[in-house]
């Protein structure tokens, strides 16, 4: 694996999660495997457990971490090819990402939708340039149309966390005051896909994922008869896809309660994290005995750590 900008990167997924399973047992057990590399970590948005974690992850490697918030410190970037730079934009991505190269093995890279130029989120303009130019292994701290990182910890803490071969999985929408990606839902319903699960996804009517990516996903657009026996319920905001970066009428009925809970086999509680409490979860669900919100966010360490092991191996 030369880069990690999609779950589908790894390959077998089932093979990646039981690798994890075995980093997490002895963190330290690869310590030397990173000895003398540098994983530069490029934030174009805020972060706390991806930086943390990926942090993490790289120093149980033994690698060396240099983070920088690019979005606001770092020269401001033209993508386009040809531009007459007489703007606001100060470098370009074809010096910058080669630059960069120099001086690590690795870059990662936080760089979030725009909610505004659906085609150029589509494009994936920033992940893809950085493939293009810098010459190194690429990894995606969450784009504008993913976040598998992200993906790879959920598929992990199902796995420690199912009773049943074949769990109901609900992937759910619920209520948000910001317009936010559709990053997050999108890689998971990817790393879903991967899956022998029953799995659902459930939004109101307009909250329509990308359905090249949902092509092969059950919709169900009644939250409660999706709830009915589920055995993991994973809670997720996302601005409209159709209407790009639209927050149509945010509708309170979608928060989930333990009422909703209720009706569900017991269901573990998961989000990626930070949640809106009392918008998103009610305050009772997070706080239950159900909810694997810190055990999940635990798990990006060993989802960044298998990553960056298996880019390490493969790229000498
Ligand atoms: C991001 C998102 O893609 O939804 C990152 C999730 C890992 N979330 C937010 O931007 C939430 C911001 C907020 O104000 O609640």
């Amino acid at each position: 694996m030369r880069d990690y900008t999609n779950i589908n990167d790894l390959g077998n997924l089932q093979n990646a999660v039981k690798e994890a399973i075995e980093i997490k047992k002895n963190p330290l057990q690869h310590k030397t495997l990173g000895e003398g590399k540098t994983i530069c970590l490029l934030f174009f948005n805020n972060s706390l457990r991806t930086r943390l974690s990926t942090q993490k992850a790289a120093q149980n490697l033994g690698m060396n971490v240099i983070v920088m918030n690019f979005g606001s410190e770092g020269w401001e970037l033209e993508y386009e090819e040809g531009a007459i730079m007489n703007g606001s934009k100060s470098e370009h991505v074809k010096e910058a990402a080669k630059v960069i190269a120099q001086y690590c093995d690795i870059v990662a890279i936080r760089a979030f939708a725009s909610l505004t130029d659906k085609e150029k989120d589509q494009a994936e303009i920033v992940m893809n340039s950085f493939k293009k130019y810098a010459g190194i292994p690429v990894v995606n701290m969450e784009s504008a149309t993913g976040h598998p990182l992200q993906a790879l910890a959920d598929a992990i803490t199902m796995e420690e966390y199912k009773t049943v071969h074949k769990p109901k999985v609900v992937l759910s929408w619920a209520p948000h005051p910001k317009a936010l990606p559709q990053a997050v839902a999108n890689s998971f319903v990817e790393m879903m896909q991967l899956h022998d699960a029953d799995f659902v996804i459930t939004h109101p009517e307009g909250y329509e994922l990308d359905p090249e990516i949902t092509k092969l996903s059950t919709i169900e657009h009644d939250q409660e008869k999706a709830f009915e026996n589920a055995d993991f319920v994973y809670v997720k905001n996302w601005s409209s896809f159709k209407d790009y970066g639209r927050v149509m009428n945010s509708d309170s009925a979608w928060m989930v309660t333990t009422e909703k809970m209720k009706l569900t086999n017991n269901a573990k509680f998961m989000h990626c994290l930070p949640v809106r409490r009392n918008v998103i979860v009610a305050d009772a669900v997070i706080d239950s005995e159900n909810s694997i919100v810190i055990q999940q966010a635990n798990n990006r360490t060993f989802s960044a750590q298998m990553v960056l092991k298996k880019i390490l191996e493969s790229n000498g």
